[in-house]
């Protein structure tokens, strides 16, 4: 403790993450901040240039309406994202998000990202909402223009500090606390409105990918829920903290499968040859009015293919050499059908090079050859990622201008994306039932909130106050680790092994199992019951108990430490609300065996948690699902 300096920083906006969504934030906020003399700060616990989801780059921009003289308007969006969501979407965050998500891609574009285009220059469509890109150093472009907008208007961002807890005055966010991972440093920031925008949640479920390959998944290792917890310990209320997200990928090193499924327009069979999308089509039924809508919802896609492993007719392959063979063959001639052939070849590749290299190292170390072999795919283990095709994270405000007269009550209440504490603005993951933002959608959000942010200093200029007894309490919670491990190593000559404190990685151990084997993980084939998840909480609460008790040996250790806790909280929001919302919506992603059906009369609304600070106590909430535009026909859901 003695030896940790304690460094304050002030500022008017706080931005805290280095990603997408807090990018965006930058860029805009930087704008209105530089009109209005005001001083706006990001914190990213890593570097920006490859810090989150985007560190390794991507191949594809997932969102992208085209807008205006497109084909699409922010409605055709808005059905695609409620529909995929099996009902449950908040249409005016997306809507929000969709109006404005074109004018970021341009920037993108502007700032040097290559987007690729047909012979005629139009963007070339993965599908009908996604672009693809030469997406390597999509990260390092889109940092270097928040760093940028930054240094123009006077900002700041510090890199490799790990944020914990929020700091309140009263009912108003006051700024956050955290620390260095590379230096003994506690830092105090405070600030009078804050963006959260610190990513979502990877490794809180058991991963299909252990001893051997562990960190391997599919949503890189360094997002633990940090948005979350900050949210949660803040006092917010939570929304779709059920809704966590599977996506189904190339097997073991989770290479994407959106470009072979629609760009290369693949099909995946299982091993008697067969087409589970084809053959359980009935199954479809079950799930009305969401399964009869096109696209079919990723989660009820992921469940057809389940079906196939549960009745053993695994494994599932894509059948990429048909899909390359098929359309080499439509090229024309021997010659032409050869030259289309290498191209798509090159593709293939590049898809995978351009954001999941392990999964091109996979391919060349078992001579892999996607034109003459197919390739195992599997759902992958649960994630928590609410710009994707999950949902999870805060409940936020809408737009005043994109409100029904039956919404406006319940879904606005003053600054765009803000959530239910004052000062407190989310984006991307952060913020909740908004699902496919994807990159381009976070980015929008952070600059939607970037701009509302300012909005609120400018009408609320005043420095919040901050309690110095409770940022010292901060400091010894948040150093205690060392502490802990300081005090008792001697007790053992194995520092992995000692009764008095447990190691981080030990505990994230426990927290996948608990996970796994009560709360619809792999090893349970993704289906829980009541019992279940009360026994899953009944375990979480001995962890939270021990957790007094984590251990470590350096300032590394000291974050996976937090990591860990933040984890573990993002579990319980989990499964509380897996818990309370007693039916099945969303199977291929979680399933209630108890209640194995949808049951829109009860369930066709939100689940929202708060977690009560000055009680230490959870509340679960029903909020109705109210519409903003009229619920689309049934020839439109058919519509693609
Ligand atoms: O297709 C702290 N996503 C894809 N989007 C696309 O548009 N195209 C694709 O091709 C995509 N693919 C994809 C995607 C995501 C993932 C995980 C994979 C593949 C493997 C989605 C986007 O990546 C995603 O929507 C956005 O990145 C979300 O943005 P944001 O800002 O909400 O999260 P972030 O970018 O991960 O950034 C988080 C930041 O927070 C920092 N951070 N900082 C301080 N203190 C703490 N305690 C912190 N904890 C985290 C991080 O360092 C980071 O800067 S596809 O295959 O699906
Ligand atoms: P992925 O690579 O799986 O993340 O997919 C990229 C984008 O394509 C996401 O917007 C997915 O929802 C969408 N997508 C992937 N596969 C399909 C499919 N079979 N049908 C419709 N959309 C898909």
């Amino acid at each position: 403790m003695e030896n940790f300096e304690t460094v304050e920083i002030t500022t008017d906006l706080l931005i805290l993450g280095g990603g997408m969504a807090a990018c965006g934030a930058a860029v805009e906020a930087s704008y209105w901040a530089k009109k209005n003399n005001l001083k706006v700060t990001v914190v990213d616990k890593a570097a920006m240039d490859r810090s989150g989801a985007v560190a390794m780059g991507l191949s594809a921009i997932n969102q992208y309406v085209d807008l205006p003289g497109g084909k699409n308007t922010v409605k055709d969006y808005v059905d695609y994202v409620r529909m995929d969501l099996m009902g449950i979407t908040r249409e005016d965050l997306v809507a929000n998000i969709a109006r404005h998500v074109d004018s970021t891609v341009h920037l993108f574009e502007k700032w040097g990202l290559p987007i690729w285009t047909d012979a005629d220059g139009n963007y070339v469509h993965e599908g009908r909402w996604q672009l693809m890109i030469n997406g390597e150093s999509y990260k390092v472009i889109v940092a270097e223009a928040a760093k940028n907008a930054l240094a123009e208007a006077g900002g700041e961002y510090f890199e490799r500090i790990f944020i914990v807890e929020p700091l309140m005055d009263g009912d108003r966010i006051a700024g956050a606390v955290g620390f260095s991972v590379r230096e003994n440093k506690f830092y105090v920031f405070r600030a009078k409105a804050t963006i959260v925008a610190m990513g979502g949640a990877v490794h809180v479920f058991k991963p299909r990918s252990t001893g051997e390959g562990l960190g391997r998944a599919w949503y890189p290792p360094w997002n633990s829920g940090s948005s979350a917890y900050f949210t949660i310990r803040a006092g917010a209320e939570m929304t779709s903290q059920e809704v966590r997200f599977i996506p189904v990928r190339f097997k073991d090193a989770y290479g994407p499968v959106g470009a072979w499924f629609l760009l290369f327009k693949s099909a995946a069979t299982n091993a008697m040859g067969g087409n589970y999308m084809v053959e359980r089509r009935d199954e479809l039924q079950n799930w009305k009015p969401y399964g009869l809508v096109k696209p079919i919802p990723a989660n009820l896609r992921n469940w057809l293919g389940m079906l196939d492993i549960m009745e053993g007719k695994g494994p599932i392959y894509m059948r990429t050499e048909e899909a390359i063979q098929k359309i080499a063959s439509e090229a024309g001639d021997e010659k032409a059908a050869k030259k289309k052939l290498k191209e798509l070849e090159a593709e293939a590749w590049e898809d995978f090079l351009d954001m999941t290299i392990s999964q091109a190292i996979l391919w060349a170390a078992t001579n892999v050859e996607p034109e003459k072999k197919s390739s195992e795919i599997a759902a992958a283990e649960p994630y928590f990622i609410g710009s994707h095709s999950g949902a999870s994270g805060a409940w936020v405000s809408g737009p005043e201008d994109i409100q029904s007269d039956e919404t406006k009550g319940e879904y606005f209440w003053g600054y765009d994306h803000m959530a239910t504490v004052k000062g407190m603005f989310c984006a991307g993951d952060a913020s909740g039932a908004s699902s496919h933002k994807f990159s381009s959608g976070s980015h929008a959000e952070g600059r939607i909130v970037g701009k509302a942010a300012i909005k609120f200093i400018v009408e609320n200029n005043t420095l919040p106050n901050i309690d110095q007894g409770v940022v010292d309490k901060h400091k010894e919670a948040i150093l205690k680790p060392l502490a802990v491990f300081e005090e008792n190593q001697a007790l053992s000559t194995d520092p992995e092994t000692n009764p008095n404190y447990i190691l981080p990685k030990m505990f994230m151990f426990r927290l996948q199992k608990i996970m796994d084997e009560y709360c619809a993980g792999v090893s349970a084939q993704f289906s829980t019951n009541d019992s279940q998840l009360t026994r899953a909480l009944e375990l979480l609460q001995f962890l939270k108990e021990d957790a007094e008790k984590l251990g470590a040996r350096d300032l590394h250790e000291l974050m996976r430490c937090w990591e860990n806790v933040q984890r573990m909280w993002q579990a319980e929001a989990h499964a509380r609300t897996v818990k309370f919302r007693e039916e099945t919506r969303w199977p291929g992603y979680y399933y209630r065996a108890d209640y194995p059906k949808l049951d829109d009369e009860k369930w066709h609304c939100f689940a929202n948690c708060k977690w009560h600070p000055d009680k230490d106590e959870w509340e679960m909430i029903k909020r109705p699902m109210l519409h903003v535009y009229p619920q689309p026909q049934e020839h439109e859901m058919l519509g693609g």
